[in-house]
C-alpha cells in the first residue's frame, strides 16, 4: 500500500510539475497563456479580477468570454468570475448598451470590428459598436498581457483598415493540400457534417486572434464536387462552427459547373440557362449558408475553365457569377493567369489580360492579383496591375505557404516579403500611394494569404512558419505594420516575453527571408526550382512543354551573361509600371541589386555598383545566404537554455536540414552557372563537391505538396 502511494504521489508531483496540457509542442500557437511573472500577474489581478458582460447573449459573446476565462483563469490562478458589478472588473461593453452612455469616452469607432481598450477609474472596458470587435478587444488585450507590456500602455483603440482578411486553403477533397507542407487538410471532408473535429475551433480562434474574417476552404483547382447539395451540407457545418468566431466561408467555384453538376451543355457567360443555374445554386447555398462570403474563382488559368472558352471575357465571367450571389456577397476573381500562347513575356500576360477590363467589373466583385507578375518567388517586383486599374476593386494574393521558399524546413520569416509589397510606392496617379493604399479602405477591400496549415500537431510544420500566419493575420488588419514589431509581439507570445530571448531571435527572422533569397534566386533571379514539386534547385530545366514553365527561360544564361531584359530594349515589362516606380527598378546603382536580373541582362564580367562583376557578385551572394543559414543555426543552436527543450529540439534539427539544403542550392546553382559562364570561382570561394551531372540526376518521388 505505502509503495502504491508513494508511487501515486510521484506520479501527481510528475505531472503537476510538468503538467502535461502544458506541453510545448506548438498546438498552442501564440495562445498559450504561461504564467505571468508575480509582479505583473498581480497587476493583471487589479485590472481584470472578474468580468462583467453588458452585450446582448450570443455565440460570438460567449466565445469572447471563453478566451478571456481561459487566459485570465490561469493568471488570476482561480477561475474568472462573472460578475454584475462593472466597477470592480474588466468589462465587456457593447455600444448601444447603457454600459456605453455611463462612458461617453470610450474610443475606438470605425469599421465593423473596430475597438477600444479604456481604463476608466478602477475599471477596465474593452469596448466595440459589433460583437466581433469585442471579441478582438479581448484578444488584444490577451495579447498585451501575454507580452507582460505595461499596463499603463493599455488604453488602445484599434480598427481594421482592410475589410476581408482572408485565408485561402489549397485543400483538396481527398484530404491533399496543394502545396501544402504540414500535413493533410484540417477539412475532414469525410467526416463533415455529423463529426466537426473539435480542432477546428482552436483554428478559428487563433484566426480571429490576429483579425482573420474570411476562408476559402477549398483549392482553386476543385471540381465542382464541391457545389453539391452534399458538399454544400459540409460546408454548412464548417461555416457554423467558424461563424462565432466572425469568420465567413467561401467556396472555390469551378467555373464549368453548369456542365459538370448541371448537364448543361455550356457554361458560356451569357447564356440565360447558365445565369439560371449558378443563381439558383447561389440561392441553395445561401439557404443553407445564410452569410456565405461567396465564391473565389481561378479561370482560364493553368487548365481551369472559364469564360474564354465561349470568347468571352473575364469581366462577362467574373460579372455574371456576381450577379448571381447579389448583394449577399461577393466574388473573388484571381488575376492570375497566363495565356495558352506563351508568344507573350510570362510577367506581362495578367497586365495584358485585365487592365484593359478596368471599370467593368461589377461592383460586387474583387480582382485578386499576386504580390508579383510571376508566381510567389522569393523576390519579385509588384505586380504592375496594382497601378493600372484604379476603377476595379484590387485584392492583394500572398502566399503563406512557402512552396518557393523552402516548404516548411526552411526558417524564412515572410513578413518582410509581404512589407516590401506593401511599402512600394509610385504605383497609383499619387506618387506617395503604397500598395497598401491601394488595397485597403472600404467594404469589398482584401487581403488573402494561401494558407499554410494542416493538420501536423504544430498547425504549420514547424514552429516559425506559425510566425508567417501570425504576421498575414496582423498585417492584412493593418498593413502599415511593420515586420520588426509584428516578430517582436510574436516571440514574446510564442516562446516568452525575456527581452534578451526576443533580441536574440527578432534579428534572426528579419534577416531570414533575405537569406533565403541569397542562396536560392541572389540579384533578381526566379523561378530556378525543381519541375512539378518545386523542391530544390533546376536551374538547367529546358524541357518542359510551355517554354515559360521552364528556369532557362528565366534566367536566360549562356556563355556571354545572365538575366532577363525586361527594358524598353527587351520585353519592355517595365513599360507597364508607372515612370518612376519603373525607374526605380531599373536602377543599376544601389548597391543591395535587388532586381538586377530581374530586369537587365548583364555580361559575366560587367562590373556592378559593388565594385565586383556579375559573376563574382553571384557566387558572393549564394555564399552569404550559405553563411546566412549557418549563423542562424549557430544563434539558435546558443540559445538552448532560453527555451522549452522540445520546440528548441525541433527548430534545431530543421535549421540542420537547411544548412544542408542551402549549401545544395547554392552548389547546384553555381556548378550549373560555372558550366556557362566558364569563370573561375573568386579567391576564398570552395568549388562545389560534385559535378553539375550529379545534381542534374537527383530526383525527390517523396517530395510533398504537388
Ligand atoms: O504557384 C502556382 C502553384 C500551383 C497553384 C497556382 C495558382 C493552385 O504551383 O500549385 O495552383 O500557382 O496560384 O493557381
Amino acid at each position: 500500500m505505502r509503495g502504491a502511494a508513494t508511487i501515486l504521489a510521484f506520479v501527481l508531483a510528475l505531472l503537476l510539475a510538468t503538467g502535461p496540457s502544458r506541453a510545448e509542442d506548438g498546438y498552442d500557437l501564440w495562445l498559450r497563456y504561461r504564467p505571468l511573472e508575480p509582479a505583473y500577474a498581480k497587476e493583471v489581478r487589479q485590472i481584470a479580477p472578474a468580468l462583467s458582460v453588458d452585450a446582448p447573449p450570443g455565440p460570438t459573446i460567449d466565445a469572447a468570454t471563453a478566451e478571456l476565462s481561459r487566459a485570465l483563469g490561469i493568471w488570476l490562478g482561480h477561475p474568472l468570475a462573472l460578475v454584475p458589478d462593472a466597477r470592480e472588473a474588466l468589462q465587456l461593453c457593447r455600444r448601444d448598451r447603457p454600459c456605453a452612455a455611463a462612458l461617453p469616452t470610450l474610443r475606438g469607432t470605425g469599421p465593423p470590428g473596430s475597438f477600444g481598450i479604456d481604463r476608466v477609474g478602477s475599471r477596465t472596458v474593452i469596448s466595440a459598436a459589433d460583437d466581433i470587435g469585442l471579441l478582438y478587444g479581448s484578444f488584444a488585450l490577451l495579447r498585451h498581457i501575454q507580452q507582460q507590456a505595461p499596463l499603463n500602455a493599455l488604453p488602445q483603440a484599434d480598427a481594421p483598415r482592410v475589410a476581408i482578411r482572408m485565408l485561402d486553403h489549397w485543400d483538396n477533397l481527398d484530404g491533399s493540400v496543394e502545396r501544402g507542407y504540414a500535413g493533410r487538410s484540417i477539412f475532414q471532408w469525410w467526416r463533415l457534417p455529423g463529426y466537426v473535429d473539435p480542432r477546428l475551433t482552436d483554428y478559428a480562434r487563433a484566426n480571429a486572434s490576429v483579425g482573420i474574417n474570411a476562408v476559402a476552404v477549398n483549392n482553386v483547382n476543385a471540381p465542382a464536387t464541391f457545389l453539391t447539395p452534399r458538399f454544400i451540407a459540409k460546408t454548412r457545418a464548417l461555416a457554423d462552427t467558424l461563424r462565432p468566431y466572425g469568420i465567413r466561408v467561401f467556396l472555390s467555384a469551378r467555373f464549368s459547373a453548369p456542365r459538370d453538376l448541371g448537364g448543361l451543355t455550356t457554361a458560356d457567360p451569357l447564356d440565360p440557362e447558365v445565369q439560371r443555374w449558378w443563381q439558383t445554386k447561389a440561392d441553395e447555398i445561401y439557404a443553407a449558408i445564410p452569410d456565405f462570403g461567396g465564391f473565389l474563382v481561378k479561370a482560364n488559368s493553368e487548365g481551369q475553365p472559364g469564360p474564354q472558352d465561349y470568347g468571352r471575357s473575364h469581366a462577362d465571367g467574373a460579372n455574371m457569377l456576381a450577379r448571381a450571389v447579389g448583394d449577399r456577397g461577393i466574388v473573388i476573381w484571381r488575376a492570375f493567369v497566363y495565356d495558352p500562347d506563351p508568344a507573350v513575356e510570362r510577367t506581362m500576360q495578367a497586365y495584358n489580360a485585365f487592365q484593359p477590363l478596368d471599370g467593368q467589373f461589377d461592383s460586387n466583385v474583387v480582382v485578386q492579383v499576386k504580390n508579383g507578375p510571376l508566381d510567389f518567388q522569393p523576390r519579385e517586383p509588384v505586380s504592375p496591375l496594382f497601378g493600372a486599374m484604379p476603377k476595379t476593386q484590387l485584392g492583394l494574393e500572398l502566399q503563406i505557404t512557402k512552396e518557393y521558399l523552402g516548404f516548411s524546413t526552411h526558417l524564412a520569416y515572410l513578413a518582410p516579403l509581404f512589407e516590401e509589397a506593401l511599402d512600394t510606392g509610385g504605383l497609383g496617379r499619387d506618387e506617395r500611394a503604397t500598395l497598401a493604399d491601394i488595397v485597403a479602405g472600404g467594404p469589398t477591400s482584401l487581403i488573402a494569404g494561401i494558407a499554410n496549415i494542416g493538420s501536423d500537431r504544430n498547425w504549420s510544420g514547424s514552429h516559425f512558419d506559425q510566425a508567417n500566419w501570425y504576421a498575414f493575420g496582423r498585417l492584412a488588419w493593418d498593413p502599415t505594420r511593420s515586420s520588426d514589431a509584428i516578430a517582436r509581439e510574436w516571440v514574446a507570445q510564442s516562446f516568452a516575453p525575456d527581452p534578451v530571448l526576443i533580441d536574440a531571435v527578432v534579428p534572426m527572422m528579419l534577416t531570414s527571408r533575405q537569406t533565403v533569397v541569397d542562396y536560392m534566386t541572389p540579384l533578381g533571379l526566379a523561378h530556378l526550382m525543381g519541375s512539378d514539386h518545386h523542391y530544390g534547385p533546376a536551374p538547367w530545366v529546358d524541357d518542359l512543354e510551355r517554354p515559360d514553365w521552364n528556369p532557362v527561360y528565366y534566367h536566360r544564361a549562356d556563355a556571354d551573361g545572365i538575366g532577363f531584359d525586361r527594358t524598353a530594349e527587351g520585353s519592355n515589362a517595365l513599360g507597364q509600371y508607372p515612370a518612376g516606380l519603373a525607374k526605380a527598378y531599373a536602377e543599376e546603382g544601389d548597391p543591395a541589386l535587388p532586381f538586377l536580373l530581374w530586369f537587365h541582362r548583364k555580361r559575366w564580367d560587367d562590373r556592378l555598383a559593388t565594385g565586383r562583376t556579375v559573376w563574382d557578385e553571384l557566387v558572393v551572394r549564394y555564399d552569404r545566404g550559405v553563411a546566412g543559414v549557418d549563423a542562424m543555426a549557430l544563434q539558435w543552436n546558443g540559445l538552448r537554455s532560453r527555451f522549452d527543450a522540445r520546440r528548441h529540439g525541433e527548430v534545431a534539427a530543421l535549421l540542420a536540414v537547411q544548412q544542408h539544403e542551402a549549401r545544395w542550392w547554392r552548389d547546384a546553382s553555381i556548378a550549373y552557372f560555372q558550366s556557362l559562364s566558364r569563370r573561375p570561382l573568386p579567391p576564398g570561394h570552395a568549388a562545389p563537391p560534385y559535378p553539375l551531372e550529379w545534381y542534374r540526376t537527383q530526383r525527390f518521388p517523396e517530395a510533398p505538396g504537388i
